[in-house]
């Protein structure tokens, strides 16, 4: 794009790759991150020395602190994402749902916004019925969810649900919904330019994870067929449409069995399986986020996936030690290639990965002209890819590969739960 970068880094980072590859590089402090990534004021003094005119936020860190958006927004930097008050207004997820049951968009049955007390915990649950699922207003990603099966267990749940989410958000604030047995989870990747057009780069399947964590996603999903595509987008666009939504943002939604959707959250921020939406609908989804902040418009056409693109999050954690986190030097780093496969990452032979920060290293993307040619280039790229020194998740990667019900697209949530590794 001819733009010039500069990158910030920890001192722990100083040999990411990011680091040489920006025009200019600025250390923002030592590893702990509440020291550096976590610093606003270091990253604005950062911005203000090198005459920054935008911030990219990536993701994780501060890429859904609102507070950080305002103080961009006061000091005429350009954060690139929607404004301040819409990040707010996301961060809230019984607000969220609100926002998008006004819009029509589908959600679960449940409490009316947030439920602050034990008496009316005790009647949303007697009306809606069990089982059902407490949820954290400030939460989102599953932390702070309690699902209650019998009606007496409501306020044990109740309170704990509270307390967890006091402790982990400094907000207590909880709200409630019909729980959902098997579903899976499908995101619609939305892109709103500041001109009020908006736009759906159709979806995600990102049921394959781990305590929260996503470890596999795919588009386009086995299981949803153009009409579906068309339900949930326009869905996903309705709700954005509603709140004016400027940037890339995602609408993550629960699918049930019967094919029925229900909206669950709305992140404002670029994801990590962005790439598979790439692959499928030929979209730099970065460039777009860049060319919406700099007020240039999207182009409103409906985009429709061509093949099939699988992304493995290649950790630096022990697959055959309960995903235990393997921080270190990678002594031996050789990447696949070839036709149909991309990767995406920071490290490379001889670089230590820092014990400080989440354990991706890489993302290994592998695309088909159908969704079994993509699995088993996947299936080839995974053995292609060797990283010694340091464990990874590679052969929890190969085995999913070559599982039949992984095969045939038959999965929710809960496959991992049962996948019997090793
Ligand atoms: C649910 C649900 C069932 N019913 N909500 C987990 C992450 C957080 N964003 C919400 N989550 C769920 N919400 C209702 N009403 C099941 C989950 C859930 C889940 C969702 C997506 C991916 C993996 C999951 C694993 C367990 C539970």
């Amino acid at each position: 794009m001819g733009i010039r970068t500069v990158a910030v880094y920890s001192e722990a980072d100083r040999d990411s790759l990011h680091v040489r590859f920006a025009d200019e590089a600025v250390c923002i402090g030592p590893p702990p991150s509440f020291e550096s990534y976590l610093n606003v004021s270091r990253i604005m003094a950062a911005a203000s020395i090198t005459g920054a005119s935008a911030i990219h936020p990536g993701y994780g860190f501060l890429a859904e602190n609102a507070e950080f958006a305002r103080i961009c927004e006061d000091t005429d930097i350009k954060f690139i994402g929607p404004g301040s008050k819409m990040i707010a207004a996301m961060g809230d997820k019984a607000l969220a749902k609100k926002t998008m049951k006004n819009a029509d968009v589908p959600i679960v049955p449940g409490s009316d916004g947030e439920v602050d007390t034990l008496e009316d915990a005790r009647k949303v649950v007697e009306s809606i019925g069990v089982p059902v699922i407490i949820k954290a207003s400030a939460g989102g990603g599953g932390k702070g969810m309690r699902i209650v099966r019998d009606l007496e267990d409501v306020d044990n749940q109740y309170t704990l649900a509270r307390n967890e989410a006091e402790k982990a958000f400094g907000n207590g604030a909880v709200y409630i919904e019909r729980y959902i047995e098997n579903p899976r989870h499908v995101e619609i990747q939305i892109l709103g330019d500041q001109h009020g057009n908006i736009t759906h780069l159709g979806e995600r399947e990102c049921s394959i994870q781990r305590r929260h964590q996503k470890l596999i996603e795919e588009s386009p999903s086995p299981v949803v067929t153009p009409e579906l595509r068309e339900k949930m987008g326009d869905a996903a666009i309705a709700g954005a449409e509603a709140v004016k939504y400027e940037g890339a943002g995602t609408v993550e939604f629960l699918l049930d069995s019967g094919g029925n959707f229900y909206f669950m959250e709305m992140n404002t921020r670029v994801q990590v399986e962005h790439p598979v939406t790439e692959e499928v609908i030929g979209v730099d989804i970065v460039r777009e986020q860049i060319r919406i902040a700099a007020g240039e418009k999207i182009s409103r056409r409906k985009a429709h996936p061509t093949g099939h693109a699988i992304e493995c999050r290649i950790n630096a954690e022990d697959p055959y030690h309960d995903f235990r986190p393997s921080p270190g030097v990678i002594t031996s780093f050789h990447q696949p290639g070839g036709y149909g496969i991309r990767v995406d990452t920071h490290a490379y032979q001889s670089y230590t990965i820092p014990s400080h920060y989440d354990s991706l290293i890489a993302k290994l993307i592998a695309r088909g002209k159908t969704r079994q040619e993509a699995v088993t280039r996947m299936r080839f790229a995974l053995e292609e890819f060797i990283i010694e020194g340091v464990k990874t998740t590679i052969p929890f990667h190969i085995k999913v590969m070559e599982d039949e019900r992984f095969k045939k697209g038959e999965f929710d949530t809960h496959f991992l739960e049962d996948f019997d590794f090793i």
